[in-house]
Parts: C-alpha cells; sequence; structure tokens
C-alpha cells in the first residue's frame, strides 16, 4: 500500500455543502448590494469565513468595521447552519459511502481536513458522525489552507507520518496545504485545473487505485 492513512477535505469532496455556502454568502451580498456570483464562489473553497467574506468585500466600495465584519460572517453562517439542516444520509453518495468503507477494509487510517467549523455537524447529518479515525477542522486550527496545519494536526491525530498520508482536496488552497505539510494529494472536481496535485481523480473511487 503508498499510504497508511488519507485525509479527507469534506466540502466539496465528502459531501456538496458548497451550493448551501453559495446561498448563505448571496444573502449576504445582495442585502449589502455586493455582486457576486459562482465564479467568485469557487474562490472560496477551503478559505476561512472570514477570509471568504474578504474577499466578497473585493468588490464593496464602502468601508465596514472590523464589528460589522463579524456581524455579517456570523449571519451568513446563522443561514448556512439553517441550510444545512436539509442533509441527510441521502446527501452521501453510494460511490463515496461504498469507497469509505472498502479504504477502510484495506487497512487505512481515514481522517477528515477540513477548514469548517460546522464540519462535525455535517458529518452528523450524513450518518458519519462517528466513521472517521480522527476529524480535524475549523475548531482546531489558527491559520486556514493554503498553510498546512489543518493537515499536519489531522495526521497527527491518527499518529502517522506526512509522508504516509494523502490528502484529497476540491480546492487549489488545500492542494498547497498538503505539498506544504509533505503530504502527497489527491485533486477531484474544481481542484484539477491545477497541476499541483500528485494524481488527479476523474471519480471518488478512483482512490481505491491511487492508494493500493
Ligand atoms: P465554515 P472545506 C471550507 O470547507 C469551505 O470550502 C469554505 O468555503 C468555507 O468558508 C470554510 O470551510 C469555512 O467554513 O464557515 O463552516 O467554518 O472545503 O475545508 O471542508
Ligand atoms: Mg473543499
Amino acid at each position: 500500500m503508498k499510504y497508511k492513512a488519507v485525509i479527507f477535505d469534506l466540502d466539496g469532496v465528502i459531501c456538496h455543502t458548497d451550493k448551501y455556502h453559495y446561498q448563505a454568502w448571496k444573502h449576504v451580498a445582495d442585502e449589502l448590494g455586493i455582486y457576486f456570483d459562482e465564479t467568485i464562489n469557487n474562490r472560496l473553497r477551503g478559505v476561512s469565513r472570514m477570509e471568504s467574506f474578504e474577499i466578497i468585500l473585493e468588490r464593496y466600495s464602502g468601508t465596514m468595521t472590523e464589528e460589522e465584519k463579524i456581524r455579517y460572517t456570523t449571519e451568513k453562517n446563522e443561514v448556512y447552519k439553517e441550510l444545512l439542516k436539509n442533509m441527510s444520509p441521502d446527501d452521501l453518495t453510494d460511490e463515496v459511502k461504498e469507497t469509505l468503507y472498502e479504504l477502510r477494509k484495506m487497512g487505512l487510517k481515514l481522517a477528515i481536513g477540513s477548514s469548517s467549523k460546522n464540519a462535525r455537524f455535517i458529518l452528523e447529518r450524513l450518518g458519519l458522525g462517528d466513521f472517521f479515525d480522527a476529524i480535524s477542522d475549523g475548531n482546531n486550527i489558527t491559520n486556514s489552507k493554503p498553510d498546512p496545519e489543518v493537515f499536519v494536526k489531522a495526521a497527527s491525530f491518527v499518529g502517522e507520518e506526512p509522508q504516509n498520508c494523502l490528502v484529497v482536496e476540491d480546492a487549489k488552497a488545500g492542494l498547497q496545504a498538503a505539498i506544504a505539510g509533505g503530504m502527497d494529494c489527491a485533486a477531484i472536481g474544481d481542484a484539477c485545473e491545477s497541476d499541483l496535485a500528485t494524481w488527479k481523480l476523474d471519480s471518488f473511487e478512483m482512490l481505491k487505485k491511487v492508494v493500493a
């Protein structure tokens, strides 16, 4: 086996909360009269909540105090959490579920490395609350991707050296984070546009071949 552990990004890899992030940010952007579309939303993948808001504010002509920024990011999170309540185990595809169970059968340790502070709630909604060997998320880091902290912590939580871990990511910032942490990375979805990845996945189940 090439690796001992696989560290999965959550949003855009295990599930598609990206559409809910979009809707919640759109709500705030509309309130402020800021132009916001799917292309701008793609730049928010893997980026922390406040850094995401700073990207949205690039198109804002006014000024905003730190207090106001906290108010709007809190509002975004409230809208987002309401949308997350719509999620259920049906939002986990059979392909992702079966692949996860097969990787576990192969003896790999499986962890989450997500920038989201809502990661545990999302995993519970998906019926994966107890599945992973470790969860490293927005609550246990100081620096978000492309800083490697979230993945370095995930590797240490499962007791593996970075060189024995494979990171699976849908965001360029996540690929950069994995590389900075000394890990191989597999790109899926949007991240396939970057040439940084060790592997490019055409599908989630292709992971079984990549790790073998
Ligand atoms: P929250 P990931 C990231 O999740 C999202 O891709 C990104 O859009 C979001 O801003 C970030 O989590 C923080 O999320 O507001 O829930 O703390 O891709 O790292 O799993
Ligand atoms: Mg992601």
